[in-house]
C-alpha cells in the first residue's frame, strides 16, 4: 500500500515536472536559424504569425573568381557568393546575427544592414578582424526590402569588391502569394583593364573615383542570368513573378526593365506590398544606388524577356539577363501577321 502510494508521489512530481517542461517553451520566443538562399533564388515565405528569435549566420570570404569570360576579379564575398545570401524575416523578429571573418582573409569586414535601427546599421559593433567572430542582436522594426553591405574602411572598395546581399523583412501577415520570386542584384566593378581584357584584373580605385566602371552586372558577373548560365531564371505562361530588386552600385542608378513586360506593380525603395495603393503599369523603374525595389507582372506570352539597366550602353558592360517563359502561344495578345 505504502509502495503504491510512494509511486503516485512520484508520478504526480513526474507530471509536474513534464507540464513545466512543456510551459517554458511555450513562455518563451522561438528561436530558429534562418534559410538562406543564393542568387536568384529566394527563401520561402516566412510560415509563421509571430515574431522570433532569427539566428543568421554570414561569412566574409576573400576569393578569386570568375567576373567574365577569361576575367577574373578578386571578389570579397558573403558566404562565398556575389551577391551574399537573401535573408528572409518577419517585422518585429530579433535576429541573433554571427558575422565570421574567414581566418584566410586579409581585410578586417563588418555590415552596415539598412533594416537595423542603430548606428551604422550595426556596422560599428560587426566590425570583425579575419579569424574572429562577431555576435550581436538587431530588432527588425519595419517592413521593406533592404540592402546589407560590408562598412569596414575604405567603404567604397569592400562594397566595389562585392559584399553586399538583400533583406526581406516580411509585414504582419506575409506578402501575397506569387508563383515565382527571384533575386536580382545590380552592381558595377572598376577593374585596371578595360572590359574583355582577360587574365585577372585588379581594383581600380581611380575607376571608382571617376564613376567609370568597367562592367556593370546582374548578380555579380557578366552572364549569371542568361540561359547557359547554370542558374536561369525561367516560369510558365499564367504564372506571377516577382523580383527582388536590389542595386547596390556603388555609384550607378538603375533603370530597371524588362524588355516585352510592363511591371504590373512596383513597390519602390523598399516598400512592400501590401499597400493600398501601389504604382501600377510601369515600364521602367529607377532603383537608387544602397536601395531596392520589389516589382510585379504575370507572363501571358511564352519566349524569352531580358532583363536590362535601360541606361541601354550597359548592356555592353553586361547588364542584361534573360527570364524565359514556356507554355502556349497566346495569339490573341502576340501574333506576327506577315
Ligand atoms: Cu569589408
Amino acid at each position: 500500500m505504502r509502495t503504491i502510494r510512494h509511486l503516485g508521489v512520484v508520478l504526480g512530481m513526474a507530471m509536474i515536472v513534464f507540464l513545466v517542461g512543456c510551459l517554458i517553451p511555450a513562455a518563451s520566443e522561438a528561436a530558429e536559424r534562418a534559410r538562406l538562399t543564393f542568387a536568384p533564388q529566394v527563401p520561402p515565405p516566412i510560415a509563421r504569425n509571430n515574431p522570433a528569435v532569427v539566428v543568421v549566420e554570414l561569412e566574409a570570404i576573400e576569393k578569386r573568381g570568375k567576373l567574365s569570360d577569361g576575367v577574373e576579379y578578386e571578389f570579397w564575398t558573403f558566404n562565398g557568393s556575389v551577391p551574399g545570401p537573401f535573408i528572409r524575416l518577419r517585422v518585429g523578429d530579433t535576429v541573433e546575427m554571427h558575422l565570421k571573418n574567414n581566418m584566410n582573409n586579409k581585410n578586417t569586414h563588418t555590415v552596415d544592414f539598412h533594416y537595423v535601427t542603430g548606428p551604422g546599421g550595426g556596422a560599428g559593433v560587426l566590425m570583425t578582424e579575419p579569424g574572429k567572430e562577431s555576435v550581436t542582436r538587431f530588432k527588425a522594426l519595419m517592413p521593406g526590402l533592404y540592402i546589407y553591405h560590408c562598412a569596414a574602411p575604405p567603404v567604397p572598395a569592400h562594397i566595389a569588391s562585392g559584399l553586399y546581399g538583400l533583406v526581406l523583412v516580411e509585414p504582419e501577415g506575409g506578402l501575397p502569394q506569387v508563383d515565382r520570386e527571384f533575386y536580382v542584384m545590380q552592381s558595377e566593378f572598376y577593374t585596371e583593364g578595360e572590359i574583355g581584357e582577360p587574365g585577372f584584373q585588379a581594383f581600380s580605385s581611380k575607376k571608382g573615383d571617376a564613376e567609370r566602371p568597367e562592367y556593370v552586372v546582374f548578380n555579380g558577373r557578366v552572364g549569371s542570368l542568361m540561359p547557359d548560365s547554370g542558374s536561369p531564371l525561367k516560369a510558365k505562361v499564367g504564372e506571377t513573378i516577382r523580383i527582388y530588386f536590389g542595386n547596390i552600385g556603388p555609384n550607378l542608378v538603375s533603370s530597371f526593365h524588362v524588355i516585352g513586360e510592363i511591371f504590373e506593380r512596383v513597390y519602390r525603395e523598399g516598400e512592400v506590398p501590401p499597400v493600398d495603393q501601389p504604382d501600377t503599369h510601369i515600364q521602367t523603374t529607377l532603383v537608387p544606388s544602397g536601395s531596392a525595389s520589389i516589382v510585379e507582372f504575370k507572363v501571358e506570352v511564352p519566349g524569352g524577356y531580358v532583363l536590362v539597366d535601360h541606361a541601354i550602353f550597359r548592356i555592353n558592360r553586361g547588364a542584361v539577363g534573360v527570364l524565359s517563359v514556356e507554355g502556349p502561344e497566346a495569339p490573341e495578345i502576340y501574333k506576327k501577321i506577315k
